[in-house]
C-alpha cells in the first residue's frame, strides 16, 4: 500500500514539476476538452458506485456552497479550520508546508516550511497547539498556533496519514483500517480502533475529520469520504464526492481528494484535494 503509494508519487513527480510550474488545462475548454472532462467525470462517478456496490451503510450527496482559492502547488495532505482560519498541511520531500488561509479571501496568512527531509501529512488544531504528521519519519511536531514555533515533536510507529482529534486524543490513520488513538501530551497510543462495515474492513483511511461525535475519513483515491464511529469502528455512513474534482481529466492521481475541514457554525464541510485550484465550501445532501 505504502509502496504503491511512494512509486505512484515517485513516478509522476515529473507530471508534479510540470503542473506546478504552471501547466494548467485552457480555462475556456474546447469541444475535445470538454469530451475528456465528461468522460473522467463519469468514471470518477462510475468508480464511486463500483466501491459503494454491496455496502450498507446511507450514502449522502452534497451541494456547494462556495469556492475559495488554493494554491496549485500545494500537495494537500491535511486540512483543518479553527477560529476563522484554515489550517494546511501539505507534502512532498522538499515542498511541504505548514500554511495558514484566511478562507474568506483565500489568502495566505503565514506559511512554514519542513525541513526537505521531512514529508508533511495530516494536520489538526488542538487548545492553542497546531499538530502535524509526517509520511515515514514517525515523527510529529507541535507548533504554537498564533505563531508557528515549533514547541515540540512526538514519536509514533506507524507511517502518518491523516490527522484530527476529539477534544481529547489525536485521532491518527495510518493508510490501514485502522485509526489510532494519541495523547496529545505525549503521542503515546492510548487505543486504536478497526474500522469496516458489512463488507468487511475498509482501509486506506487517509485524511480525517471529527464532527460532532464521528470520525470522517477520505478513502485514498476514492471520492469517498466514511463516516465511522470512534467507538466501534463501523461505518455508520458514506459521502460521495464524485463529480467535486474540477478537472478530473488532468488532476488525475495522485491528484485525488485529500483534505476535510469542518466549519461548526455553518455544519458545512471545506474540502480539497491535492493541487486542486479550489477549496469548496460543501452542506451534504440526507440520502433519498
Ligand atoms: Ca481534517
Amino acid at each position: 500500500m505504502a509502496l504503491a503509494r511512494q512509486r505512484c508519487i515517485v513516478s509522476l513527480l515529473s507530471v508534479t514539476i510540470l503542473f506546478c510550474l504552471g501547466f494548467m488545462p485552457a480555462a475556456c475548454g474546447n469541444d475535445q476538452q470538454d469530451g475528456a472532462r465528461d468522460e473522467a467525470g463519469d468514471l470518477e462517478r462510475s468508480r464511486s458506485q463500483e466501491y459503494l456496490a454491496g455496502r450498507e451503510a446511507p450514502v449522502y450527496g452534497y451541494e456547494v456552497i462556495a469556492t475559495i482559492d488554493h494554491g496549485r502547488d500545494d500537495f494537500t495532505q491535511g486540512l483543518d479550520f479553527d477560529d476563522g482560519i484554515l489550517y494546511e498541511g501539505t507534502g512532498l520531500q522538499g515542498s511541504s508546508r505548514l500554511i495558514k488561509t484566511d478562507p474568506e479571501t483565500g489568502a495566505v496568512l503565514d506559511s512554514l516550511a519542513l525541513a526537505p527531509e521531512y514529508f508533511g501529512e495530516g494536520v489538526t488544531v488542538l487548545g492553542d497547539e497546531i499538530f502535524q504528521l509526517t509520511y515515514t519519519s514517525n515523527l510529529g511536531f507541535v507548533y504554537d498556533k498564533e505563531s508557528l514555533e515549533l514547541k515540540r515533536t512526538f514519536v509514533y510507529a506507524t507511517e502518518g496519514w491523516g490527522l484530527t482529534h476529539d477534544g481529547e486524543s489525536l485521532i491518527m490513520s495510518d493508510g490501514t483500517a485502522t485509526l489510532f488513538f494519541l495523547d496529545p501530551a505525549s503521542g503515546s497510543e492510548k487505543r486504536r480502533v478497526g474500522v469496516s462495515d458489512n463488507l468487511g474492513p475498509v482501509t486506506c483511511l487517509n485524511e480525517l475529520e471529527y464532527v460532532d461525535g464521528e470520525v470522517y475519513a477520505n478513502v485514498w483515491k476514492t471520492s469517498l469520504i466514511a463516516v465511522i464511529s470512534p467507538l466501534t469502528g463501523k461505518v455508520t455512513a458514506w459521502i460521495d464526492l464524485a463529480g467535486l474534482n474540477p478537472d478530473p481529466a488532468n488532476l488525475v492521481s495522485p491528484y485525488v481528494l485529500n483534505g476535510i475541514a469542518y466549519q461548526e457554525e455553518t455544519g458545512h464541510l471545506l474540502v480539497t484535494g491535492k493541487c486542486w485550484p479550489y477549496v469548496y465550501e460543501i452542506a451534504l445532501i440526507s440520502p433519498s
